[in-house]
């Protein structure tokens, strides 16, 4: 029986993944932990229900495009089993009218090694999303002896879980970014909460990203889940709206991160960065002034790539300067045309989740 889950990072060579599919996707109601992320101008505000077809279909179709870069390059790539997303659900601390979708993969899965866990999301309309993986899991579990199967604690998300009277339309850009600064977010602190979306993996090191989507009790699982590796609490305070590191802060290769020019790594952050010699580099501008129609996401997935080696990286197709700065970095980018995907929960890293990069677990900050 062969290996089939292995990753330790976003940069090691990468042979097998999961890419995402659009289909029975829903704009969820609103509900305590995802009013706070719909900015309070988004055309989404107050609309809720199954995204139009045409949108889902060519949704599919920039993933599928996403899917032959990755095949014609010998990368395995598997798929979820879509349910029917929008359905009413309960548990018996909860009711939410609707699911939502199995796009992205990369805020429910995380990889580490041998294991894949899935996480423990703030979303009510989330609470399901993880049934969609679950064939493949069983696959890997089936093929891979060393595979490790792993559900972390689910949350209970009962109103104790969010803050209430937190999501104010009133309240300014400023007002927020206070909010970040002072790490004061939707979410309490009475159990874990994360999307894999905010824990950027670096061999021994865990970099967690607290804000909207991830609280620091969730952390502090972290450590005692891992006791092996590290586990550091970054923020980032230009972020009014801090949903997931991987549209902020970006690893390329050994040594070298892009970071969100307004949502700079604070100092004291920088240092393990610093006395380890890398390079924190400003990503580039994005190419769009807006995201596309429907969207949840900042303009910034510009900087959500998908690296295949540590010299080759995947960015979308209409994000001309930050593929002339990849160049300049010396990688090899290979455009993929995949922006009518964003609405479905985000950019070319979003859509997928590792299962194999060639690789072991290296101490990258000793
Ligand atoms: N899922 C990544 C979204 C980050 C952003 O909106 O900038």
């Amino acid at each position: 029986m062969a290996k089939i889950v292995n990753s330790w990072n976003d940069w090691d060579p990468l042979k097998r993944v999961i890419v995402g599919r659009c289909d029975n996707s829903v704009i969820p109601p609103e509900e305590p932990a995802t009013s706070e992320k719909v900015p309070v101008d988004s055309e989404m505000r107050g609309m809720w229900g199954l995204r139009p077809l045409a949108t889902v279909e060519r949704g599919n179709e920039c993933l599928e495009n996403l899917v032959k870069i990755l095949e014609d390059r010998g990368v395995v790539v598997d798929r979820p089993t879509p349910l029917q997303w929008n359905q009413a659900i309960g548990t018996p601390d909860f009711r939410n009218d609707s699911m939502m979708t199995c796009m992205p993969p990369r805020d429910i899965l995380l990889t580490i090694g041998s294991e894949i866990m899935a996480s423990a999301n703030s979303f009510r309309c989330r609470y399901f999303e993880y049934l969609a993986y679950w064939p493949l899991m069983k696959q890997y579990f089936d093929e891979d002896p060393e595979f490790k199967w792993t559900q972390a604690p689910r949350p209970r998300l009962t109103d104790a879980s969010y803050k209430h009277n937190y999501y104010d339309e009133k309240i300014s850009l400023e007002e927020r970014l206070v909010r970040t600064a002072n790490k004061d977010f939707v979410t309490t602190e009475v159990e874990p909460m994360w999307d894999a979306a905010d824990v950027m993996r670096m061999g021994k090191d865990l970099f967690i990203q607290h804000g909207l989507t991830t609280n620091r009790t969730a952390m502090d699982w972290f450590q005692r889940y891992y006791p092996e590796y590290r586990v550091h609490a970054v923020n980032f305070p230009g972020d009014p709206y801090p949903i997931h590191i991987d549209a902020t802060f970006v690893p390329l290769r050994p040594g070298l991160i892009i970071n969100n020019p307004h949502r700079k790594l604070p100092e004291e952050q920088r240092a393990i960065f610093e006395a380890n010699d890398w390079q924190i580099v400003e990503a580039a501008q994005p190419a769009h002034d807006e995201p596309p129609a429907l969207c949840y996401s900042s303009v910034w997935l510009s900087m959500n790539c998908l690296v295949l080696d540590p010299k080759t990286v995947i960015v979308e197709a209409s994000e001309v300067y930050q593929q002339e700065q990849m160049d300049k970095l010396g990688m090899n980018v290979i455009p993929c045309d995949l922006r009518d995907a964003y609405p479905f929960g985000g950019g070319l890293h979003c859509s997928t989740a590792d299962v194999y990069r060639e690789g072991e677990c290296l101490d990258y900050f000793p």
